[in-house]
C-alpha cells in the first residue's frame, strides 16, 4: 500500500483526510505541500490547485470530500459514512454545510486573519482583521452554530448513532477557529462545544493538534471558556 496525502497539514480540508484515514487505521506518507507554492506539475494531480491532493499507488485524486468517499469504498471497514441511505444524506449535508458553508467564512476572516497571515509575515494581525474576525464570530457564525446545536441534539454523534464523516467535518475546521483564540462559547452551545471536545481527544484529532498547536495554536489559550 503506497498513499500519499498531498497538502500542508494545518488545512482544514488536509487535516479531514488525514483524520478519516487515521479512523480507518490506515498508514500513509504526508507530504505538506503549500498551495501557494506547489511542486512543478501539482496542477495535474490538483487542477484547481487546491489542496489537499492524494495518491494511491499511481492513482491521484483531489478534493476532501472525493478523496475521503473513495477511501470509504476502498477501505469500507471501519464505515465512515452510514448505510441508512438518509442517514448517509445527512451526512453528506453535514459535510457540505461545513466545507462550502462554515469554512469559507471561518476560514478567511479568523484563522488565515489572525493565525496563518501573521506566522507568514512575522506581523501581529492589524486592528482591522482583529474587529473582521470579532464580526464573523459574533454576527455571522451564531445561526450556523445554532444549526449545529440543534441537529447534534443530545447525541453522541451528529448522524447515524457513530462517528461518521458528518462528525470529522464539523470538528477539523472549528480546530483552526480554536487556534485562531475562538470556540463556540461553552455558555451558548453546550452540545456542540462538548462534541468538540470529544472529537478532539480521539487519537485521529489529538494527534494532529498537538503537532500542529507548538506552530500555528498560540492564540487557542485566549479561549476563556
Ligand atoms: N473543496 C476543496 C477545498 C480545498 C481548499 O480550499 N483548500 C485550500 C487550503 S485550506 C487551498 O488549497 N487554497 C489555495 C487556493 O485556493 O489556491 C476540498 O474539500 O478539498
Amino acid at each position: 500500500m503506497s498513499l500519499v496525502v498531498l497538502g500542508g497539514g494545518v488545512s482544514p480540508f488536509v487535516r479531514k483526510v488525514r483524520v478519516t484515514l487515521a479512523e480507518k487505521g490506515l498508514d500513509y506518507q504526508h507530504e505538506p505541500v503549500n498551495p501557494f507554492a506547489p511542486p512543478e506539475g501539482y496542477r495535474e494531480i490538483s487542477p484547481l490547485g487546491k489542496i489537499p491532493a492524494f495518491k494511491d499507488g499511481d492513482r491521484a485524486l483531489c478534493d476532501s470530500s472525493v478523496i475521503c468517499a473513495y477511501l470509504e469504498k476502498r477501505y469500507p471497514t471501519p464505515a465512515l459514512y452510514p448505510s441508512d441511505p438518509y442517514d448517509y444524506a445527512r451526512a453528506l449535508w453535514i459535510e457540505e454545510f461545513m466545507d462550502g458553508g462554515l469554512t469559507p467564512l471561518a476560514g478567511p476572516r479568523i484563522f488565515a486573519a489572525l493565525a496563518l497571515r501573521p506566522l507568514i509575515t512575522q506581523k501581529p494581525p492589524s486592528a482591522e482583521d482583529e474587529e473582521t474576525a470579532r464580526k464573523t464570530f459574533e454576527q455571522d457564525l451564531p445561526p450556523l452554530f445554532d444549526y449545529l446545536e440543534k441537529t447534534l441534539g443530545s447525541e453522541e454523534f451528529f448522524v447515524g448513532g457513530r462517528i461518521s464523516i458528518a462528525d470529522i467535518s464539523v470538528a477539523s475546521p472549528l480546530v483552526n477557529m480554536r487556534y485562531a483564540g475562538y470556540a463556540p462559547t461553552r455558555s451558548r452551545w453546550p452540545k456542540l462545544r462538548g462534541f468538540l471536545d470529544r472529537m478532539w481527544q480521539r487519537p485521529s484529532f489529538k494527534k494532529p493538534i498537538e503537532e500542529e498547536t507548538p506552530v500555528f495554536g498560540k492564540r487557542a489559550a485566549n479561549i476563556k471558556d
